[in-house]
């Protein structure tokens, strides 16, 4: 079982650049722990953190080539930004070429860059891991958003949900319907928690 995760690292690590490795790791052990915190498998979380980004460096046309040969519906938000395929290219390359056959474990490595409504906690962990691992360093409310993520996950999902938002709209970057999707579900599951943002903020 251990020998497994090391053969997925060494597979993986030549499958990345260094850097995307390192963040690769900060996601596997970042999700470990919050696995740890909510009580989810911690090596399922650790097999979706090493994996998630396993498409990440292959070429855009590869992806698109990746997703026809799955049959996976591109759509025209996608065709135009193809890097959004990573995903699901990657949940497709876990299960063929690294074995993976967990439905949890593929749906997040799915999900993890657009979310969807009504996640598993192993999904969200994944998606949260992916905003807060260590070694991130540019994304707003990071140290708040490390603190909040070990006192409530939903709130920090929905939190990362609308700062995902409020940057894309600062980019230009065209908004794939699945993300503004993921949020107008969660904006209505969850009340924003002001304590709990006020919580985060204290002593940093
Ligand atoms: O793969 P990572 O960099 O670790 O993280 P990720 O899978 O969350 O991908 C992040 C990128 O995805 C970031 O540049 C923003 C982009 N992204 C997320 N949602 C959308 C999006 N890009 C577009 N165009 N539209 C989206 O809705
Ligand atoms: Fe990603
Ligand atoms: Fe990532």
């Amino acid at each position: 079982m251990k020998d497994e995760l090391i053969a997925l690292r060494e597979k993986v690590r030549a499958a990345l650049d260094l850097s995307r490795y390192e963040h690769t790791l900060g996601v596997e052990y970042t999700a470990a722990a919050l696995a740890m915190c909510y009580g989810v498998d911690i090596r399922k979380a650790q097999i979706a953190g090493l994996l998630h980004d396993c498409a990440k460096c292959i070429p855009d046309s590869e992806k698109i080539r990746v997703c026809e040969k799955a049959n996976l519906p591109i759509s025209d938000v996608e065709r135009a930004n193809p890097g959004l395929l990573h995903a699901k290219a990657g949940a497709y390359l876990a299960e063929t070429l690294y074995g993976i056959t967990d439905d949890n474990i593929l749906n997040a490595i799915t999900n993890h860059t657009t979310g969807r409504p009504q996640m598993s906690l192993l999904e969200k962990i994944v998606f949260i891991s992916d905003y807060i691992e260590p070694g991130r360093s540019t994304a707003k409310h990071l140290k708040e958003l490390r603190k909040g993520a070990f006192l409530n996950l939903d709130q920090t999902l929905l939190w990362i949900l609308e700062d995902t938002l409020t940057y894309l709209a600062t980019t230009g970057k065209e908004i794939d319907p699945q993300t503004g999707c993921t949020y107008e579900y969660y904006r209505q599951q969850i009340p924003v928690d002001q304590d709990f943002r006020r919580e985060c903020t204290e002593d940093q």
